[in-house]
């Protein structure tokens, strides 16, 4: 099955939302396979925006991750990217659907709660940046069957 990285930034960790959006993971079947509570340094941020690297937002996003504790995950499940994506919401909240984190909780790109990665590729990058190979657990969901299972 597919893995997807997610980042709680600091304003979904300030406003007490970090056991909200686990919720919704957990409510989609998705299995959670590593966390970790931590402040990213300016360094670090930098390398997980590389891409970003010369946007007007740039200098705005890395001074928002790393302006207090964040809570990174990483969630498994069939196209676990594209479910991710569609439970986290559009980039800017005011055009993502009702009923997605960024809807349901924020009102501005600037302060748009979380970060999920945007295609495997992305995923296996972020994935490895932010965990060591020994804190991603490998586990066997009971209830994984009643989620991703086909019938035949
Ligand atoms: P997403 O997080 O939805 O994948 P990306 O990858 O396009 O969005 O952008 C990464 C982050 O950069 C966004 N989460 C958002 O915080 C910030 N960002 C993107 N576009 C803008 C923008 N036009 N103005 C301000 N911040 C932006």
């Amino acid at each position: 099955m597919e893995k997807t990285f997610v980042c709680i930034k600091p304003d979904g960790v300030q406003r007490g939302l970090i056991g909200e959006i686990i919720q919704r993971f957990e409510n989609r079947g998705l299995i959670l396979c590593a966390a970790k509570f931590m402040i990213v340094s300016k360094e670090f941020a930098e390398r997980h925006y590389a891409e970003h690297i010369g946007k007007p937002f740039y200098n705005g996003l890395v001074n928002y991750i790393t302006s207090g504790p964040v809570f990174a995950m990483v969630w498994e499940g069939e196209e676990a990217v594209k479910a991710v994506r569609q439970t986290v919401g559009a980039t800017k909240p005011i055009e993502s659907a009702p009923g997605t984190i960024r809807h349901d909780f924020s009102a501005k790109t600037d302060r748009n709660l979380i970060h999920a990665s945007d295609s495997v590729t992305t995923a296996e990058r972020e994935i490895n940046l932010w965990f060591e190979p020994d804190e991603i657990v490998t586990w066997d969901k009971i209830s994984s069957p009643w989620v991703f299972g086909n019938n035949s």
